[in-house]
């Protein structure tokens, strides 16, 4: 073999690792930063609550085509006329216009409990055993002493509701125990059908082995949708992916294929820091839905299919990730400082 012959095989050969190494850390990207499908089956809702599995969204032509075309439609904010400095009023932009078609129907600065229904699971569910994968069984304990308003310089009025996951008291057949347990909670006495416009202001906490969603429910039974506008997951450590709560992602369920579950979902994720006080206005018209975070639109669809075409209701939900033995898992907080409900204007 000449030495020529020598060197191209080396250069192959380091070409082929490179492009393995290149495959591999792909792959391991995908897996640490996206991890979507957690795959529990959803059995049927024992709780008028439920924070949904993880599921991959289903990826139908349609869909797809949907979340292509919609993803180069700017936000209203953005195509807004430039201001002139030489006009002396401000012309009325795209935003102002849209901000102006909605009243204020509700606020709730959570100076105390007033409209908040904490859940709390009975003792023949608190087993401290079981769920593996299953959000629904890893969401209890829950209970009503994970709910309570708290005093918070960041929040705009100083005081916030405080939903946490961290260890307390529960219920169990035989007895009282002490572990990890959530918050869960609703607003009640508010449900409002589409068009509708909900908007939060909250922050969270880094944290391990927990996850949270902020919701829009479905008033009363079965799982026809679920609109899921800001969602976290579990973290293996407080830096990586999830555990910084540096992302946020849209869950937008919905009950497509008409088998009673609502498994089929547009997602998306944006980069924010969440452990910073962060608004989400969440817009459910008829034909059109969209998420606003700090006033930029971030995602959106006009597939009625993911609509929902009934009242709901506010809700924020916990539960624990990675089963209910892990060993590392740490205390996690949802900091409610209001929650706005709007209702068209005319
Ligand atoms: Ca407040």
């Amino acid at each position: 073999m000449t030495r020529t012959q020598i060197a191209i095989l080396v250069g192959i050969l380091a070409l082929t690792l490179a492009g393995l190494a290149s495959l591999f850390a792909e792959t391991r990207g995908w897996a640490d930063e996206d991890r979507p499908a957690a795959l529990a089956s959803p059995a049927a809702l024992e709780t008028p609550l439920s924070l949904a599995p993880e599921i991959a969204p289903i990826a139908t032509p349609e869909t797809a085509e949907t979340i292509a075309a919609e993803a180069v439609e700017p936000a209203a904010a953005e195509v807004a006329e430039p201001i002139d400095p030489a006009v002396e009023s401000a012309p009325v932009t795209i935003a102002q216009a849209e901000s102006a078609k909605w009243k204020l129907a509700y606020r709730n600065d959570f100076t105390d409990l007033k409209d908040v229904n904490a859940f709390e699971s009975p003792a023949k569910v608190n087993t401290e055993s079981g769920g593996k994968g299953s959000a629904k069984d890893l969401q209890k304990p829950t209970v009503k002493s994970n709910v309570v308003v708290v005093d918070d310089s960041d929040a705009s009025d100083g005081h916030a509701l405080a939903i946490y996951t961290r260890k307390a008291k529960f219920a169990t057949p035989g007895g009282e125990r002490e572990g990890w347990a959530n918050g869960r909670m609703m607003i009640t006495g508010q449900n409002q059908s589409p068009p509708v416009r909900v908007k939060v202001r909250l922050r969270m906490t880094p944290s391990v082995g927990t996850k949270s969603a902020v919701m829009w429910w479905p008033v009363g039974g079965g799982w026809p949708w679920e609109v899921d506008f800001a969602e976290t997951f579990g973290g293996k450590s407080l830096n990586d992916y999830w555990g910084s709560r540096q992302h946020v992602r849209q869950n937008w369920h919905a009950d497509i294929n008409g088998d009673g579950r609502a498994k089929e979902q547009l997602t998306h994720a944006d980069d924010v820091d969440l452990t910073k006080y962060t608004e989400f206005d969440l817009y459910i018209l008829p034909d059109h839905m969209w998420v606003e975070i700090n006033g930029r639109k971030t995602f959106e669809t006009k597939d009625k299919r993911y609509i929902p075409n009934g009242p709901g209701f506010f809700s924020i939900g916990k539960a624990l990730t990675d089963g209910r033995e892990l060993r590392s898992r740490t205390d996690d907080t949802v900091f409610l400082d209001w929650v706005e409900i709007y209702l068209p204007s005319s």
